[in-house]
């Protein structure tokens, strides 16, 4: 046996999980913090010292955080020829100087700030530098602004190929039912396969339902484990994997848009070498589990798709996945995961047909299955509270499922029915339905999708149509790029009441894959300058000065909430890989840790890169998966002469 990964002594967890649905809600927090000593979340001296008033003032100030350098940038780097922005945070309200340097220390640049007054996401003074007409590459860069230096950064072309690859082999890393190849990912991330034939149980070949939803099992192997926990959920499963299949197909519809680098053998996946690009091959190990969840011909329900499949109790912290002892059970079908499942196969259908067409097929008739089924019980839902064990995904709200569905099927088939589905669903005209304004597309609003294939993917809409969906994608960028212009750290997220949302950062993302749609559809500078902000801001651009991306500048988040790359708690474990994006600020709080070192933080602010962290600081394929295609993106601009500056 080769893989190098110790194995885990698992202890029951229930802390995070439970306050997840908002049951245990209600405790005081010293009952929290005990809860979570016991359940190995916080040794004791960690806890106590989160038991008394914090050295700056527990509950008068908000909570300090150490925030290293006043001077913000994007700590991997600028395109040689794109916008090239950051903010510093001072008391200052007049101009400040700002000096670029080499690594040498020699000047090559300087200029001064422009004030910005109060940025509310940080409630902090900020005034914002640009220095875009530098245009010589170099690596160890710094800005200094009152005497206070900036981390390190490149100027240069191509700075994000390893982000791409990197981002896009999270998803192998999260297999399940498949050992992970120490040949792939280095010794220290292989793993005997988790949840298959061998484990307790049989795995995820013979699963039973919770009682009363069937009374016969399903083999649902294979799949990605969802997040730091090991369910695997349709609705998330579906919107990941629709993202890797668009940030592939955008190759075959955007100019300057480079196949090779997700084509075959390009990619750490197994399945190198037998003549599929790779990220299809990656995308095509989670479709057959969705396939695998669909309910058989013959039963109560056929054709819907299980909502999820999970351990029946709070997996322990930390479990590799091979050493999970629990009973996996299958939840309730739903009209949601139907629509996912649906989605999800139309595009698969097209994308695979060239490669595959017996598979190609196979999706098509599961997803024409699922649209139906699904319109013969349009309203079965996910409840919120059922989330012992897993996440809940609860959804009442399918219309946008609906309309995802009928995009993609339409796209495929070019069918009327679908096509009807689309132009008469009340979303097709309302623009914030499609791209909710103040957060963006997620697993639960996923119209977006359908509206970004059909304005770019070949389809029989009308060329009237046609423009009219165009419009509705560069109306929703036009409002993303003002939020980018509004923010002085660039950000093109927007939240309603200013509070940010559990896996904030995909939001920030999502809408920069609206941007960069729009920018492929336009070539409009200013979709570009939002979407490089937006990474700006992921990559340490922002209030606390981090990188949410593991590996990927100097002070990047490496500590986030999984149950194998579990380092923080039991060393012998990794970290989270290379390329793993954090959720990123909440305002919402709601785990025991982030309650706690958290308070009374600015929306931005709300950010811990503690493990136990988990509202804040877990890892899923849904925010990977947005990651992957910006990053798959941004690569392509190669030295971001499309993004130089009017000026
Ligand atoms: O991403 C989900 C977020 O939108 C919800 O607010 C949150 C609480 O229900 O759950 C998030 O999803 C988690 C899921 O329930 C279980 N696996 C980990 C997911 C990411 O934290």
């Amino acid at each position: 046996m080769s893989h190098a990964a110790p194995p885990v002594r698992p202890a029951p967890d229930r802390t995070g999980p439970t306050d997840r649905a908002g049951r245990r809600r209600r405790r005081t927090l010293a009952a929290a913090v005990t809860a979570a000593i016991a359940a190995g979340a916080l040794s004791a001296p960690a806890a106590m010292a989160v038991g008394h008033p914090a050295r700056h003032g527990a509950g008068t100030a908000a909570p300090k955080a150490d925030t290293g350098s006043p001077v913000r940038v994007n700590q991997v780097g600028y395109l040689t020829y794109g916008p090239k922005k950051g903010t510093v945070v001072t008391s200052a309200t007049k101009p400040l100087t700002w000096t670029l340097r080499a690594a040498d220390g020699t000047e090559r640049a300087h200029g001064t700030t422009t004030p910005a007054g109060i940025d509310p996401s940080s409630r902090q003074n900020v005034q914002t530098f640009d220095f875009s007409a530098v245009t010589e590459a170099g690596k160890g860069y710094t800005v200094t602004i009152d005497g206070k230096k900036s981390e390190p950064f490149t100027i240069g072309d191509h700075l994000y190929g390893s982000l791409r690859g990197d981002a896009l082999a999270y998803f192998y890393h999260n297999r399940s039912g498949i050992k992970i190849d120490a040949d792939l990912v280095g010794r220290e991330y292989a793993r005997p396969a988790g949840h298959d034939k061998a484990a307790p149980h049989r795995g995820d070949t013979d699963v039973p339902c919770v009682k009363g939803v069937c009374d016969y099992r399903r083999n649902v192997s294979g799949g990605w484990y969802d997040a730091g926990d090991q369910g695997k959920y349709v609705v998330n499963g579906g919107i990941s994997v629709a993202q890797l299949m668009s940030a592939y197909e955008r190759t075959r519809t955007a100019k300057g848009a480079d196949a090779a680098p997700l084509g075959d053998g390009r990619l750490r996946v197994p399945e190198r070498g037998n003549g599929v690009p790779d990220i299809l091959d990656e995308a095509r190990w989670e479709m057959e589990f969705l396939l695998r969840m669909q309910v058989p011909q013959g039963k109560p329900l056929a054709g819907m798709a299980f909502h999820k499949v999970h351990d029946r109790h709070w997996t322990g912290f930390p479990t590799r996945p091979d050493q999970d002892t629990q009973q996996r059970e299958l939840h309730k079908p739903s009209t949601a995961a139907t629509l996912n499942l649906a989605a999800a196969a139309a595009q698969s259908a097209r994308l695979f047909k060239p490669y595959d067409p017996d598979f190609a097929a196979r999706c098509l008739h599961a997803a024409r299955t699922a649209w139906a089924a699904a319109t013969a019980h349009p309203k079965i839902f996910a409840s919120d509270k059922d989330s012992t064990g897993g996440g809940a995904y609860g959804d009442r709200n399918v219309g946008d499922e609906f309309y995802w569905a009928a995009a993609e099927l339409f796209i495929t088939t070019g069918d009327h029915g679908y096509a009807k589905a689309v132009l008469d669903s009340p979303l097709h005209r309302d623009l914030d339905a499609l791209f909710p304004r103040g957060g963006g597309m997620s697993w639960s609003s996923t119209a977006g999708l359908g509206e970004l294939d059909l304005a770019t993917v070949p389809n029989k809409l009308t060329a009237k149509q046609r423009a009219q969906v165009r419009a509705m994608v560069t109306k929703a960028a036009d409002r993303y790029a003002a939020d980018s212009a509004k923010s002085a750290y660039g950000v093109p997220y927007a939240p309603k009441d200013g509070k940010y949302e559990w896996g904030s950062n995909s939001q920030v993302l999502n809408n920069m894959v609206v941007l960069a749609t729009a920018h492929d559809l336009t070539g409009k500078d200013r979709y570009l300058d939002a979407v490089l902000r937006g990474l700006d801001y992921v990559l340490g651009e922002n209030p606390l000065n981090q990188s949410y991306v593991t590996g990927y500048g100097e002070r990047n988040s490496h500590n986030q909430h999984h149950r194998f790359w579990a380092h923080q708690r039991d060393h012998r474990l990794p970290h989270p890989a290379p390329g793993s994006l954090a959720g990123g600020p909440n305002s919402g709080l709601q785990d025991p840790v982030a309650k706690k070192k958290l308070k009374g933080c600015a929306p931005a602010m709300c950010y811990t890169d503690d493990l136990m962290a988990f509202s804040t600081n877990e890892i899923t394929i849904n925010w990977n998966a947005p990651l992957a295609w910006i990053a798959s993106y941004v690569d392509d601009l190669g030295n971001g002469a499309a993004a130089r500056p009017a000026s």
